[in-house]
């Protein structure tokens, strides 16, 4: 999915110096070849680009394509990890482009390595398994059966999430201990569950910690509402309720209203993304900005983001970030403020869903 976009992009045009970053978050743990091509065959000026592993933060400093003007550019033996994603970065110079990438798998990571003894009365499993990490261990009558089809075992200890019993990593190796089951046959399989974000929020559940206030010089004609919205997009992303500035009707002149997370725990995190699903109608010189502040209120990082008003985006739209180094390792609250001016030109304001970091 498409990241960011930089530069001339932001307005839908291809200008030199503009850039787009794409994440492919998911890809089987394993080893790649990956590939980029330009699909026009004239481009004096080269074509050049970024493809790295991991996070966005692991971003090389210079391309690393070499020029594939008018060709292909492999990188090959990329180690790809069950929690990284793999990012490309286009970089535009006004002559050519990029045709598309090829996503090859050369060889899968080993599997865990799952351990079965018969107990008689019972069946005893190990596996060697990695701190912090949450498994289901899946079983069935049929091994051929598709593995989203496979019934997630109640193991003692575990946790019921759904239909799936998530147990938690007890490194080096885990085991559990089942009453033998009664058929004849029967088939395991261990699953390495994805890590469940660090906050999420869809806003389904009433206000929670959640605070909106105003700061110095609102003027108190706008204020940030949690319910159904009837104005702007008309329904919320995600269930039936969003947050926005005013839910019903235009903004109103002078605002300076905040929204702010709950304290969200970053101390041990070493890397984390933002994402969250937004609409927004505003005049221009209007429109909303997201901070990053401290467990006192105090910014870390003010203005991460700015989404200037001009016109509307007509639909909920999801953006995804990756939080800066100044927010990690420690308490943080996301800040969502909407701002207008005093001229009567309004719109139906800034809405704001599914937040989540992870
Ligand atoms: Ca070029
Ligand atoms: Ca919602
Ligand atoms: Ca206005």
């Amino acid at each position: 999915m498409q990241l960011e976009s930089l530069g001339d992009y932001v307005w839908g045009a291809d200008g030199p110096g503009s850039t787009a970053l794409f994440e492919f978050q998911g890809l089987d743990a394993g080893t790649y070849n990956i590939s980029v091509f330009e699909g026009r065959t004239s481009d004096g000026n080269g074509q050049f680009g970024k493809i790295w592993v991991g996070s966005p933060g692991d971003e090389p400093e210079e391309e690393n394509t070499g020029d594939f003007a008018g060709g292909s550019a492999t990188l090959t033996s990329l180690q790809i990890g069950d929690r990284d994603s793999l990012f490309y970065r286009h970089q535009e110079d006004d002559i050519g482009g990029t045709s598309g990438l090829i996503i090859k798998l050369t060889a899968r990571d080993d599997p865990i390595r799952l351990g079965i003894a018969n107990q008689v009365e019972s069946l005893e499993f190990d596996w060697d398994s990695e701190a912090g990490r949450l498994y289901s261990l899946l079983s069935s009558s049929d091994l051929a059966a598709d593995p989203s089809l496979w019934e997630s075992v109640n193991v003692p200890g575990s946790m019921a999430v759904g239909d799936t019993f998530q147990i938690a990593a007890n490194p080096p190796t885990n085991v559990a201990t089942i009453a033998r089951p009664t058929d004849s046959t029967r088939f395991y399989r261990l699953s390495l569950l994805p890590d469940p974000p660090i906050f999420g929020d869809d806003f389904e559940n009433g206000t929670g910690e959640w605070v909106a206030g105003a700061g110095p010089g609102d003027s108190g004609s706008s204020t940030w509402e949690l319910g159904a919205p009837e104005s702007g997009p008309g329904n919320a992303n995600s269930g039936e309720a969003a947050w926005g500035t005013n839910l019903a009707g235009e903004y109103g002149n002078g605002s300076r209203t905040f929204l702010r997370s709950p304290q969200i725990d970053l101390t041990d995190v070493e890397r984390a993304s933002l994402e969250f699903y937004y609409f927004l109608d505003a005049d221009d010189g209007e429109g909303g900005q997201v901070s990053i502040l401290d467990a006192n209120g105090d910014p870390l990082r003010a203005q991460l983001l700015i989404f200037p008003g001009e016109s509307s985006t007509n639909e909920w739209r999801r953006l995804r970030i990756p939080l800066p180094a100044e927010a990690l390792g420690q308490t943080v609250v996301i800040e969502f403020e909407f701002l207008s001016d005093d001229n009567d030109a309004n719109g139906d304001g800034w809405y704001i869903d599914d937040v989540v970091v992870e």
